[in-house]
């Protein structure tokens, strides 16, 4: 779909999503001039209002998996997507050139999450998240094998070699 690859960037929070994906979008567009753009789909369930419930325990909306879809069809027919979310299992599998999933320690992602003012309820369920390897299972059942790209990202030396692969792959595609 649309004239660029679209990729999903996932992993438990505080493993570095948002900073990759802003890297990603930068680079892409300095050479395809606006064909690339973010979509942070946690702040899209916000503003769009792509729920039905909300959660709660943690104060947040529980995304409304058709809702979600919807929205990113619409914008999938331009193409050149780079979306982050916590979640995939839901998605289409046909959708996305390339799901990249970031993996962190338990250190790195309790004083990165500390530091954000997350509560101890909140710590220690994402560490948990990422110990369990929730976040990769559900990508590992829903998507090809072919298509999925693990990516350390512990130090900012993660984030250069993270980004320069990403960026290869998505230009090899599109020449
Ligand atoms: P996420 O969007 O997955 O919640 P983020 O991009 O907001 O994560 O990053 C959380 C914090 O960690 C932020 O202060 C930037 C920093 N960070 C991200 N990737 C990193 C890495 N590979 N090494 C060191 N710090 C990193």
């Amino acid at each position: 779909m649309g004239e660029f690859p679209s990729i999903v960037v996932t992993g438990t929070p505080g493993t570095g999503k948002t900073t990759l994906c802003r890297l990603l979008e930068d680079e892409l567009n300095k050479e395809f001039s606006g064909g690339f753009s973010h979509v942070d789909l946690a702040q899209e369930v916000l503003r769009h209002q792509l729920y039905r419930t909300w959660n709660e325990r943690f104060n947040v909306p529980e995304f409304d998996e058709d809702l979600v879809c919807d929205f990113l069809q619409e914008r999938l027919l331009t193409g050149g997507l780079i979306v982050e979310f916590h979640s995939t299992g839901f998605l289409p599998r046909d959708w996305f050139s390339w799901v990249a999933v970031l993996r962190a320690g338990n250190t790195q992602i309790y004083d990165r999450l500390a530091e954000r003012g997350y509560n101890d309820d909140k710590l220690r369920e994402n560490v948990e998240c990422e110990i369990f390897n929730v976040v990769m299972d559900e990508v590992t059942e829903a998507f090809d094998a072919a298509i999925v790209i693990e990516l350390q990202s512990n130090e900012p030396a993660d984030v250069e070699n993270n980004l320069q692969l990403l960026l290869n792959k998505i230009k090899e595609k599109i020449n």
